[in-house]
């Protein structure tokens, strides 16, 4: 079970060399005007460039960890730059476990700008996307995965988004993953120690424990892998496609939701063209709502190229809400489409919403599962939506009740790694009820155990950091 730690300690150590020779510097804040602005340096020099770049009270090379000073920064040629306030930390206890030296100064173009030129002629180099939290991968300030946490949730659009974000970055994500590790790390290296005695015909693994560990590991895989639907779907937002007929109200539902009049409502058949979409926080998730045209044979070019986007629009949804005008007799035809719609669909979510229910509440079976509503009504009485918001909440983004108690993967590189984490904990499953030699088993282990070492970056390569951290803006 050596392997995987000198994997990580071969290619942590080569990237090490590669990136932390120099200091760095960025501005740490967005652009534009603001009250502040963050400039930073990090590296083994920064104490050094901060200090030439600064005067204040007494020099800051000089200064003890973890404190703040009021001063100037001054340009090579001795003029004032900005007032700032400098806040000094020193190796390991920083964010990057570096030297770092973090200039608040004022917001707007120009301040952070020129603080950030004197800092380069000083001796530091710009810093690339995510430098800085590579840095603190390499440190060991964070683990690869709460290294990811630091972009999404900078990227965060909901609540929830940056909730989930928040309990990764803390380290929860990583923690359930280096217990399931580690119980699989000790299981591994007995199997392995019984190969080595393999003439002795020892069991050093009590078979009905790792029976029980792998069971537990199967679900445990299981579930985090399941979660990502959700998990993507609070990250990026939901995509909910309203289509219908022609004047079933899709236009008005739209504007029901998103409480303002969005889409032009009018009883002309035929009103909606081209797809309009608006958003909405529900719930702590973030929706996007894409209104359709109706759905009908027309001879309207126009119109006929409306009904084409709205058909392929049903089919990137996350969700899809199903207009139909309840106010007007069953329409055979159209229920037989709500069932082909269901089937096309597959696993994606649909609700029927029977509409107009002010003009009739008259319940019209045949279309499976729905719910009535007026949407008219809605625009003016948000209560009218309540059995929609609450369908929406769980159908589309899952059970996230559970994000603070479970962890909710939202990364696509995690749930690869961890399918395949599961497949090999299966295959140890089935290698163990089969009675089949340890040396078989340790191979499916060891692979699960690479797996899951990946997500956290136990065992990592250069191509896989250069492309988790190229997401990263610089200053990040
Ligand atoms: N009474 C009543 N009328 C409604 C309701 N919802 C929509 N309408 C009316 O139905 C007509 C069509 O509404 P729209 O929202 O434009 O219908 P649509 O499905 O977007 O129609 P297209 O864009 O033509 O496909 C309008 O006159 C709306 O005022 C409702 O709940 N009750
Ligand atoms: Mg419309």
């Amino acid at each position: 079970m050596t392997r995987d730690a000198s994997d990580h300690e071969s290619s942590v150590a080569s990237t090490r060399s590669l990136t932390q020779a120099d200091s760095i510097a960025a501005i740490a804040t967005a652009r534009g005007l603001s009250a502040l602005a963050v400039v930073r340096v990090s590296g083994s020099d920064a104490l050094k460039i901060g200090s030439a770049v600064f005067s204040g009270s007494s020099p800051l090379a000089d200064a003890p960890a973890n404190t703040v000073h009021f001063g100037y920064v001054t340009g090579p040629d001795g003029k004032r730059i900005d007032q700032v306030v400098a806040t000094l930390f020193r190796a390991p206890r920083s964010s990057t476990g570096e030297d770092v030296v973090e200039f608040s100064c004022h917001g707007g173009e120009v301040a952070a700008r020129l603080i950030l030129e004197c800092l380069l002629n000083a001796g530091a180099r710009l810093a690339d996307p995510g430098e800085f939290t590579q840095r603190a991968f390499l440190n060991g300030k964070l683990d690869l995965a709460q290294a990811e946490a630091v972009a999404d949730l900078i990227h965060a659009g909901s609540t929830l988004a940056h909730r989930i974000s928040l309990n990764q970055l803390t380290g929860r994500y990583s923690q359930v993953l280096s217990t399931l590790r580690q119980e699989l790390l000790d299981v591994a290296s007995l199997i392995e120690l019984e190969l080595d005695f393999s003439e002795e015909d020892v069991e050093f693994a009590d078979r009905s424990q790792l029976t029980a560990l792998l069971t537990r590991s199967r679900d445990l895989l299981a579930q985090l892998a399941s979660s990502y639907r959700s998990g993507r779907l609070v990250r990026d937002g939901v995509r909910v496609v309203i289509g219908g007929k022609p004047n079933a109200g899709k236009s008005t539902l739209l504007n029901a939701i998103v409480g303002f009049d969005r889409a032009i409502v009018s009883p002309t058949p035929g009103t909606t063209r081209d797809e309009i979409e608006a958003e909405a926080e529900i719930g702590g998730v973030r929706y996007s709502f894409v209104d359709t045209a109706g759905l009908r044979e027309t001879g309207d070019e126009i119109e006929a190229e409306g009904v084409r986007r709205a058909s392929a629009a049903l089919d990137t949804a996350d969700v899809v809400l199903y207009v139909v005008d309840g106010s007007l007799p069953v329409d055979t035809g159209e229920q037989l489409f709500v069932t082909s719609l269901r089937r096309r669909l597959g696993a994606t979510p649909m609700m029927v919403i029977r509409n107009k229910a002010d003009l009739s509440n008259e319940v019209k079976s045949g279309f499976g599962e729905s719910i009535q509503l007026s949407a008219t009504s809605a625009r003016s009485n948000a209560a009218e939506l309540s059995p929609l918001v609450d369908w929406l909440t769980t159908a589309a983004a899952g059970d996230l009740s559970s994000a603070d108690a479970s962890p909710i993967v939202v990364n696509q590189r995690h749930v690869q790694h961890l399918n395949a984490a599961s497949r090999a904990v299966i295959s140890a499953l089935e290698n163990l009820t089969q009675n089949v030699s340890g040396d078989l088993l340790a191979i499916d282990l060891r692979t699960a155990l690479h797996e899951l070492g990946s997500i956290t970056g136990e065992i990592t390569s250069e191509d896989v950091l250069g492309q988790i951290f190229s997401r990263f803006c610089i200053g990040k």
